[in-house]
């Protein structure tokens, strides 16, 4: 299932209901925690997929603060990067969705660093880090739509949801996106 909207900037925004490891993107994000040691949801199932070389990177690199990205190979992966994300663990604080904000952000910033034109981003934080949903995916979606506008180069953002209802939300706003 995929829905697909021209933002008329050269960017094309994608919703699809699926595995993000299976994505066949320059670039997949990862859901990760601050120590980058890997974890369950969206984390494990890249490092499963990925094989161990995303960990030993990962162990490299060392970490990673809250609100920032880091960029490994892909391993296995049709990827050839993972950008490894930290989004913010949900406390209900005012700063929180500026957090998960810069979190898209920085990833695309990642993106672009190593040229990529294509991304393939998972709901980050609304997982494990409890960040509700439906105020997830709209700053995801303008956080990234409103990047992409100001920076050209990347050229298509994929959003890759594993739920029907999480799907369902993310087309509602799609459609509604501004072009
Ligand atoms: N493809 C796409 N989306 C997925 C997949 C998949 N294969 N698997 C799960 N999701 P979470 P967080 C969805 O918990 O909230 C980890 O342990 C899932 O349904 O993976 O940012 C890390 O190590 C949910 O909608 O990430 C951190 O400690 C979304 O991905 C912590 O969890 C994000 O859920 C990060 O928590």
């Amino acid at each position: 299932m995929i829905r697909r909207k021209d933002l008329n900037c050269g960017v094309v925004f994608e919703v699809v209901r699926g595995d993000i490891t299976t994505q066949d993107v320059e670039a997949i994000v990862n859901a990760a925690n601050a120590r980058l040691a890997g974890g369950g949801g969206v984390d494990g199932a890249i490092h499963r997929a990925g094989g161990p070389a995303i960990l030993a990177e990962c162990k490299k690199i060392g970490g990673c603060p809250t609100g920032f990205a880091v960029v490994t190979t892909g391993g296995k992966l049709k990827a050839k990067w993972v950008i490894h994300a930290v989004g913010p663990i949900y406390a209900g604080l005012p700063q929180d969705p500026a957090t998960l904000a810069r979190t898209y952000q920085n990833s695309l910033r990642r993106a672009m660093e190593k040229k990529c034109s294509s991304v393939a981003f998972p709901s980050i934080s609304t997982g494990v880090y409890g960040y509700p949903i439906e105020q997830a995916a709209p700053i995801a979606m303008n956080s990234c739509a409103e990047f992409v506008k100001n920076n050209p180069g990347i050229k298509m953002v994929r959003f890759v949801l594993f739920s029907d209802p999480d799907f369902a939300l993310y087309v509602k706003l799609l459609d509604r996106l501004k072009e």
